[in-house]
């Protein structure tokens, strides 16, 4: 094939793929990237981090970009990585805490977890073979502190390693109570991840106005035993996909993580993956440059203004939200959601499923406009009616 051969049989590939812009793409938790990070990403096209001595300015960059991460997460002091997404930096963080635990001569991990985590906890537990106990799920979808405080009581000789909680859950968007769970686990010495993926760079930049009266949105750093973070550039971030984010507290949780690199620039290596580009570091850092805490607030604001729209149209048809929405997610009951999103499907729509409650799920993502969701609403109530 010559050039434009293989660019003209790329395209017909690329025209079967969904686009953001027209709005049918409603189950994703990824966006269209800010349109900087095209021409950022031609020029840190070849950035290889995994080998950071080769690529001293990328390195530079990520380190400039934790920092910066760090400084709205509440830490001055952060050591961490962009790496391929929240499935990585959630195995990232169970790894810390399974060395941490083997360090300690422990020979089993045993960690307390949601049953709304996301699924990338599961691929974590069967690499490294880890005991999880899953709390009772409140009323508000979310971690039941008082079983956590009985279960550490009660299991004093089986120690707890650690706990996961959940800031903007993937199927409702709900929050842990990661202060209460923090003080926990603080007079326990017990480690504590949270999850912030998606709630990463929605949580620090949501207005009060759009906040439940029943909620702790407390989070990050500010809370002394959170240890490590997810949290997800090209999710909310609006960084290109590869951009995950794993920051720890500080750089003293790195040996639990490094192995022995003999030839690469660097001796040791931390992250899973070796080879990893730096186009997701230098997005990440050109668009939060660009679009600063204003931006970030504006866009939340305007995805929270679209998710309380969806909620009051859908009540309009008659579909009745889950809960109310504490980040921009809405959840709509429904007596067989598979049947009904396969229906959407097949017109168009792509929405996705709850499974912790029957319930379609819907996430308000900045590629999403208030005439998407008017037909959307039509689309459900013409599929529900056949
Ligand atoms: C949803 C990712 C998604 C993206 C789903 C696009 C459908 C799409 N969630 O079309 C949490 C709280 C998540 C999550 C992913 C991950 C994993 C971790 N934690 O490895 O970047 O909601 O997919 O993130 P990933």
């Amino acid at each position: 094939m010559n050039e434009k051969e293989v660019l003209d049989a790329l395209k017909k590939y690329r025209e079967m793929d969904l686009k953001y812009e027209d709005g049918r793409i409603l189950g994703s938790m990824c966006t269209k990237p800010h349109p900087i990070s095209k021409k950022i990403s031609e020029m840190f096209f070849e950035t290889n981090l995994g080998d950071p001595g080769l690529f001293k300015g990328t390195k530079k960059l990520e380190d400039e970009v934790i920092q910066m991460m760090g400084n709205f997460l509440n830490n001055n002091n952060p050591f961490g990585y962009i790496i391929s997404g929240g499935t990585e930096a959630n195995i990232t963080a169970m790894r810390t805490i399974k060395n941490i635990s083997r360090k300690k001569g422990n020979k089993t991990t045993t960690v307390i977890i949601p049953e709304t985590a996301h699924f990338s906890f599961e691929k974590a537990r069967e690499m490294m073979d880890l005991q999880y106990i899953k709390p009772p799920l409140t009323d508000y979808y979310t971690m039941d502190v008082k079983y956590i405080k009985d279960y550490i009581e009660d299991n004093k000789n089986n120690k707890i390693d650690a706990i996961v909680g959940i800031a903007g859950c993937t199927e409702l968007g709900t929050i842990d109570n990661i202060k209460a769970i923090s003080k926990l686990a603080e007079e326990n010495s017990i480690y504590l991840h949270v999850d912030a993926a998606f709630g990463g760079f929605v949580i620090p930049f949501l207005e009060d106005k759009y906040k439940l009266n029943n909620y702790n949105y407390e989070f990050d750093f500010s809370l002394n035993a959170v240890s490590s973070i997810t949290i997800d550039p090209h999710k909310m971030g609006l960084a290109p996909i590869p951009a995950g984010g794993i920051l720890f507290r500080d750089i003293s949780f790195k040996k639990y993580l490094d192995v022995e690199a003999p030839y690469l620039t660097d001796i040791h290596q931390a992250t899973l993956i070796g080879t990893r580009t730096g186009i997701g570091v230098a997005s990440t850092w050109g668009v939060m440059k660009l679009l600063g805490e204003e931006g970030y607030k504006n866009i939340v604001s305007e995805c929270m203004d679209k998710t309380y729209y969806l909620i009051k149209k859908a009540k309009e048809y008659g579909f009745k939200p889950v809960i109310d929405p504490v980040l921009n997610i809405v959840a709509l009951e429904d007596e067989n959601p598979s049947e009904t999103c396969l229906k959407l499907r097949e017109i168009g729509w792509y929405v996705s499923i709850c499974k912790c409650v029957g319930a379609l799920r819907i996430i308000v993502m900045p590629h999403i406009e208030k005439e998407h969701i008017d037909e959307f609403v039509e689309a459900l109530a013409s599929v529900k009616k056949n």
